[in-house]
């Protein structure tokens, strides 16, 4: 359904950015090429709302793919920005902020006694993989499909057939020799994993994946998995990596590890650990984060990490997360978008699953439930795209992709929700 509203500010300048980056965009996902039509260009942002350039207003359901929990510009973060950028930007060395937001994240994240700050998701992921290496001497990692940990050449690859599979890439400029040693499975699949083990267990140096999906929409773990996840790398002395870039922060102050019970020997964070900046951590007991340079051999190194700029922002974030916990207001806020989606749903009469853990929801246009890639892809995506501009042009600005997740933001409130919900009523029974 192309969007009723017009919006000629964005329209023109989306023409110019075509000219001047790829696809005009700094990042594929926001391109709208799941959904069609144009990305809409954002003017500013306050608590719930997103404003673009054409002055159209929007109940904000992206919050920047997940940082931006306690809403935008939120006020404190504001502050500890300003009386950050008058010292200076970067300079290269030390600084206290980087200690007070490692502080922050060792509290909180109960596998972490040691971290190291970098500059996004992608860098996190690619590091701990690396890390997994150089600690076991072994090549191999497993990773799961329809599980997105970042633009890492060895994880950029597709799931081939059958069980245990070597990978092949799927984006040009990836290497067979980069993704040689990626084995690709099924997410939720126990016995997948336990077989590959069986097979390949001695060469797997380690085993990334999302705790709580949200790049294929919202999946759970199952308990199973969780257990197999668990046995697997203990019994074969592989290093499991948590990826909770998007969930860490997110589904509690200590991430999906502390609302599971995962204990992991390394966990990747980004998105919120920065409250907007660009920030990305790794981190683990202090014995293996030993093994990174200069403690260890291990190398990593990035001009920005713990920009204090950065640093500023995620530790004003964490301690507002640590001290205010907004999680029970986001668990009522969640709750209430749930139910009221699915009525809204059910009304239509169309064949839908939906999935929520804590803030994070994803409407799935399927009539089976999606526990894996397999059941993901068979989403019904052309409405899906329906859907979305039928929100849009009602001030409701989703997640871009049947396969993301909708995130919401301590910021929203009950008025945000019944409109929201108002708005999918609408949609809905006109799809
Ligand atoms: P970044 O490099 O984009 O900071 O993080 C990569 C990453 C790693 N791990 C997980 C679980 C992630 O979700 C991500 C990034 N998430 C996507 C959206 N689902 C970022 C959006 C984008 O690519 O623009």
């Amino acid at each position: 359904m192309p969007p009723v509203a017009i919006r000629p500010k964005s329209h023109d300048a989306f023409a110019l950015a075509q000219t001047l980056m790829p696809g005009g965009v700094n990042s594929p996902a926001r391109a709208f090429g799941a959904v069609g039509g144009e990305p809409i260009f954002i003017d500013h942002a306050e608590g719930a709302y997103l404003f673009d350039v054409d002055g159209n207003q929007y109940i904000d359901y992206i919050g920047s793919w997940g940082p931006m929990i306690l809403g935008h510009a939120y006020p404190p973060v504001v502050e500890s920005l300003a009386a950050a950028i008058g010292r200076g930007t970067s300079y290269g060395a030390p600084t206290v902020g980087e200690n007070e937001l490692c502080e922050l994240i060792i509290e909180l994240v109960p596998s972490i006694e040691k971290v190291r700050l970098v500059n996004s998701g992608t860098e996190a992921t690619m590091s701990a993989i690396r890390l997994a290496r150089g600690v076991t001497g072994r090549d191999k990692i497993v990773k799961f499909a329809g599980n997105y940990h970042g633009h890492v050449d060895s994880l950029l690859v597709a799931a081939g057939s059958a069980a245990a599979t070597l990978a092949v890439p799927n984006s040009p400029g990836v290497t067979a020799g980069a993704s040689a040693d990626t084995v690709v499975l099924e997410y939720n699949d126990a016995e997948g994993l336990e077989a590959a083990f069986a097979k390949h267990g001695s060469t797997i140096a380690g085993v990334i994946f999302e705790p709580v999906c949200g790049n294929m929409g919202v999946v759970l773990p199952t308990k199973e998995f969780l257990v197999a996840l668990h046995s697997v790398t203990k019994q074969h002395g592989t290093l499991l990596i948590c990826d909770e870039v998007m969930t860490g922060f997110r589904l509690a102050p200590g991430g999906a590890q502390e609302l599971l019970g995962i204990k992991p020997d390394i966990t990747t964070l980004g998105k919120i650990v920065g409250g907007g900046l660009p920030v990305g951590a790794y981190g683990g007991s202090a014995e293996i984060m030993s093994h990174v340079l200069p403690e260890g051999k291990v190398f990593q190194a990035g001009t920005l990490s713990g920009n204090p700029l950065a640093t500023a922002a995620g530790a004003t974030t964490l301690r507002t997360l640590r001290d205010a916990p907004p999680y029970e207001r986001l668990e009522m806020l969640s709750e209430r978008l749930e139910t009221g989606l699915r009525a809204a749903a059910e009304k239509s009469g169309l064949p839908f699953t939906l999935a929520r853990v804590g803030s994070m929801l994803t409407l799935f246009f399927s009539g089976e439930p999606v526990t894996s890639w397999k059941s993901a892809a068979k989403c019904d995506t052309k409405r899906f795209a329906d859907f979305f501009w039928g929100m849009m042009d009602r001030g409701v600005y989703l997640p871009c992709s049947q396969y993301e997740a909708l995130f919401v933001s301590a910021a929203h409130n009950e008025n945000d929700i019944d409109n929201t919900i108002a708005a999918a009523e609408e949609v809905l029974k006109g799809l």
